[in-house]
């Protein structure tokens, strides 16, 4: 018999009591490993799941409406970027957003959806600190699978209390407020993201109004790669604000000039926006790199270094 600790008071205990021992203060189940045929599982109500998921999920809405950063899409600048502040900062409440069920963009897979995943170096360096195995190809290294890349740093960054993930879920539009820092009162400053279930977000064509939801930040980090569906979502929104003059648009591929334009142009694009990632060609009209993924790791951790000296001064 297994003893565990007492169901919530709110959902009575209304199951056939066969095979089941109870006592008023701690119940006692009479569960049992049998993989031949007799394998009994702890009793349990149906509402009793419900409950646990909506009062994490729910709490944890209420508690992140309110978060210290924001970072929109969880592929590999996003992912390395949340993992890079949260371990610096466990203090910052950090909500990462992805449209996606399933986070890590497009980082599941190499190039031309083969799966080994080029790393160029220096950025091997954080695939050391993930501890993510590589062959080293002298100026590059090479993951055997880029799910393993994505797995690790995605777990470890579900692992970090200070983070949350709310995945199926589309950042919609900007929150943008007069930028305090601004004596003249003239400039704008992104003060947090507009979201929604995403899909709903896809269906605002068929359905009348269904509005949004917000979340407010200090600081919110744009990742969502180049353009597509719902990429380059900040870089657009910035233009149609106003708050950009036009979008650069990614240009061809080269490697070469593509990774360190996006590394070293990883910064506050407007006031209280960081951008990072593939997002960044689209902004500021640099290369492509292709299937080359160190400049995503090193700009995402740029970003997260952008975001702890904005918090600071
Ligand atoms: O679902 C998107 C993806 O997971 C998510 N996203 C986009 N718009 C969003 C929105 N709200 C919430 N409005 C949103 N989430 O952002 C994530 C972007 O991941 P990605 O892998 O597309 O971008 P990245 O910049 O992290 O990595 C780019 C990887 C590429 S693309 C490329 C090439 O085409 O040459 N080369 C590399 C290395």
């Amino acid at each position: 018999a297994v003893v565990y600790g007492s169901l919530p008071d709110e959902v009575p205990l209304l199951l056939n009591k066969n095979g089941l021992k109870a006592d008023a203060t701690n119940r006692t189940y009479d569960v049992k490993e049998d993989y031949e045929g007799n394998y009994r599982f702890a009793p349990i109500e149906e509402a009793q799941v419900s409950r646990a998921m909506i009062k994490r999920y729910f709490n944890m809405m209420y508690e992140r409406a309110i978060s210290d950063v924001v970072i929109i899409g969880a592929g590999s600048a996003g992912l390395s970027c949340a993992y890079h502040l949260a371990k610096s900062r466990p203090d910052l409440k950090i909500t990462i957003i992805e449209a996606n069920v399933a986070p890590g963009g497009g980082a599941w897979l190499g190039g031309q959806l083969m799966t080994p995943m080029v790393v160029r170096k220096p950025a091997d360096r954080f695939l050391e600190e993930l501890g993510v195995p590589y062959e080293d190809e002298g100026p590059f290294v090479v993951v055997k699978h880029a799910a393993l890349f994505t797995s690790t740093v995605l777990s470890r960054v579900l692992a970090l209390p200070n983070v949350v993930l709310m995945n199926a879920t589309a950042v919609e539009d900007l929150i943008v407020r007069p930028d305090p820092r601004d004596p003249a009162g003239q400039r704008q400053r992104v003060a947090g993201v507009v979201t929604n279930w995403t899909l709903v977000a896809l269906n605002h064509d068929t359905q009348s109004c269904m509005d949004p939801n917000v979340i407010t930040a200090p600081v919110i980090i744009s990742a969502t790669g180049h353009d597509g569906p719902m990429g380059a979502f900040s870089a657009k929104r910035l233009v149609s604000m106003g708050l950009l003059k036009e979008l650069g648009n990614m240009r061809g591929l080269d490697m070469n000039r593509a990774e360190p334009a996006i590394v070293n142009g990883t910064r506050e694009v407007a006031p209280g926006l960081i951008m990072t990632g593939m997002e960044l060609s689209e902004h500021d009209g640099s290369n492509r790199m292709g299937p080359t993924f160190g400049a995503m790791m090193a700009s995402g951790i740029k970003a997260a270094r952008e975001a702890i000296r904005i918090l600071e001064t």
